[in-house]
């Protein structure tokens, strides 16, 4: 397998003839830990300034009651959690809460809808509106909201959206285990649509569903293989919701969501990778571990779209310590010389 780098200023990486095998990839999720982290620290240091970590803030704008069955899922109709329904929000709480993300240090403020699907009509026209408010402010603006097609994807570009999250969430041969009502190839379709429309792809899974190692080689395959490759990549630990099919999950060893921060950093070294769901389970140790694997994006505030995160003045201390800084902490001067990082 060859690995190719790239400036950090340049376009993400097309997908390439040296995309490597699905032996490939297990074979570099076996390696020994330490020597799999030191190739990916500097794969990471040629493309990225690992001083800065990208700050995403999310809030949920429509929670619970959604048609699909992802097993790991509190907001899926299928399951008895425990979690209160909510309405669409309005625009103006949610440019508030936007409002209050860039004060505490957010450079990204992502909306998540619990819908199958982008249905077009007012809904849709708020979700726009939120979006243009959002990129006013000055943040980089981020949704996930399920599958939409090539139009409803033009009308979020033009309303200012930079990236459309969509996770393929586990490899192919596993992904009728944990979704039955969807289609793996819905979801590439879905990320071709946000592709056409000149959106940056956020996409990546989660660990710890009971998922083979040959299971998360093949998603982390099916990632480096969008061409081009995807900009930010979130790698998700199961948070277990009581209720859910997968609330009784046994927790993911910490080396393991180590592992496939380094693998993906060296398979998609261009991108933004994300420590995502699953921090407020991991010590202080792990984290920095996978910020040294190539990790150089987190999720900020006190939750994430129906779960905890960890504390804000607890992620302050976790970087004072780690000499790391928010992007929002580079000057523009820099941003536009060095790349901070993102
Ligand atoms: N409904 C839209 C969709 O599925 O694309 C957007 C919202 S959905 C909650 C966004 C992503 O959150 C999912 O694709 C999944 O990767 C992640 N997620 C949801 N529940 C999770 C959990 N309990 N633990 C870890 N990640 C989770
Ligand atoms: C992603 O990969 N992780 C975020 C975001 N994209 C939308 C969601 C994590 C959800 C964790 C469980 C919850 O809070 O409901
Ligand atoms: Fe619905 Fe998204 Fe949850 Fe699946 S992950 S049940 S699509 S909100």
């Amino acid at each position: 397998m060859s690995i190719t780098t790239r400036p950090s200023s340049a376009p993400a990486r097309p997908a390439s003839s040296s995309t490597p095998t699905l032996q490939d990839v297990e074979a570099l999720l076996a390696r020994p830990l330490l020597e799999l982290v030191f190739e990916a620290a500097s794969v990471h240091r040629t493309h990225h300034d690992p001083r800065y970590v990208q700050c995403s803030q999310l809030l949920s704008i429509k929670t619970g009651g959604c048609p699909e069955d992802c097993g790991y899922c509190s907001q899926s109709a299928h399951h008895g959690s425990d979690l209160e329904k909510q309405a669409l929000l309005d625009v103006g709480s949610t440019l508030e809460t936007a409002k209050n993300a860039k004060a505490n240090g957010a450079d990204r403020f992502c909306m998540g809808a619990a819908w199958r699907e982008v249905k077009d009509g007012p809904e849709f026209d708020r979700v726009i509106d939120m979006v243009k408010g959002v990129k006013e402010l000055g943040l980089e603006t981020c949704v996930t909201l399920g599958m939409l097609n090539d139009a409803q994807a033009s009308r979020l570009k033009d309303a200012g959206l930079d990236y459309y999250n969509h996770n393929l969430d586990t490899g192919r041969s596993y992904y009728d285990q944990v979704i039955t009502t969807r289609k793996y190839d819905d979801r590439l379709d879905t990320l071709a649509s946000v592709r056409s429309a000149g959106i940056h792809v956020c996409s990546g899974g989660i660990l710890g569903m009971g998922e083979s190692v040959t299971a998360r080689a093949e998603l982390l395959l099916e990632l480096a293989s969008l061409d081009p490759q995807p900009e930010s990549v979130p790698i998700n630990a199961l948070v277990p919701v009581e209720g859910t099919p997968l609330g009784e999950s046994k927790p993911l060893e910490w080396d393991e969501l180590v592992r496939v921060v380094a693998a993906t950093r060296i398979l998609i070294p261009g991108a933004v990778v994300r420590l995502s769901a699953g921090r407020t389970e991991m010590t202080e140790e792990g984290q920095a571990l996978a910020f040294l694997a190539g990790a150089n994006s987190i999720f900020v505030g006190d939750e994430l779209l129906t779960t905890p995160n960890p504390a804000p003045t607890s992620d302050a201390a976790l970087f004072d310590k780690l000499g790391l800084e928010a992007v929002r902490a580079c000057n523009e001067a820099d941003r536009s010389s060095a790349g901070c990082g993102s």
